[in-house]
């Protein structure tokens, strides 16, 4: 899978080259660019933002900027998603079905968000365009929204987890199971037990209390 994505600070991308993600595309099995929209503009004090038409607070990101970045960028098989509040949630249903992408590419906005026919033009040219948010809080821009996203896609690609079985298990958890709380050593820990049964080798009454206690803790 191939990820782009284009902000005003590329330096939020830093951590894809760690831990699971930068062994991932160590592997070839995931590819990010990283861009710069300041690098997409023509004036001498490369602004990205204007004053909102309507009046109000804030400054909006200009139309031409954005276009002339992703125009470089977007072929008919790119997924383009737009980070704003207001977008449709975020959640493991939609991970895994971009999971099953071959290009992403992430418009990461700041000030009061992107002018909103970015998202109505590339739409309006049959591209894949998803106005996205990761939940109900309000972020300063899109960058960290994409981080997330980015981990809980790219984890789901082959060859990406050591051991796929915890995907398997996982499969489950979203079903809200399996959300167990989890011991190791040593048995006793500042005088709390580990819960015997967990010790006693019998695996049906342990799968039994897994699922009780997941239940108990169900949020959802
Ligand atoms: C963003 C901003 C509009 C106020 C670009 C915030 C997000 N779950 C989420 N919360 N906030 C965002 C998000 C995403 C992109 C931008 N801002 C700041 N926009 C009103 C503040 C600018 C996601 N995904």
């Amino acid at each position: 899978m191939k990820i782009d994505a284009v902000t005003i600070f590329p330096d939020y991308f830093a951590p894809l080259q760690l831990s699971l993600l930068g062994k991932a595309q160590e592997r070839g099995i995931v590819e990010f660019g990283i861009h710069d929209l300041r690098d997409f503009t023509t004036d001498n004090h490369h602004s990205v933002d204007d004053t909102p038409y309507g009046g109000g607070a804030g400054m909006v990101m200009k139309p031409e900027i954005w276009g002339a970045a992703l125009d470089t960028l977007m072929t008919p098989q790119t997924d383009l998603i737009i980070l704003t509040p207001a977008g449709r949630r975020f959640d493991q249903r939609m991970a895994e079905s971009f999971a099953g992408s071959t290009h992403m590419v992430f418009a990461c906005g700041r000030y009061e968000g992107i002018d909103a026919r970015v998202g109505e033009y590339y739409a309006s040219k049959n591209f894949r365009v998803h106005e996205v948010s990761i939940g109900d809080y309000v972020l300063g821009g899109g960058e960290v929204a994409s981080l997330v996203m980015i981990e809980a896609i790219t984890r789901l690609l082959p060859g990406v987890l050591g051991n796929p079985d915890s995907l398997v298990e996982e499969s489950h958890a979203t079903d809200g199971f399996l959300e167990y709380p989890n011991y190791t050593k040593p048995p006793t820990w500042r005088e709390i037990p580990v819960p015997e049964i967990l010790r006693s080798g019998n695996h049906a009454a342990i799968a039994t209390w897994r699922s009780d206690e997941a239940a108990k803790r169900a949020h959802k």
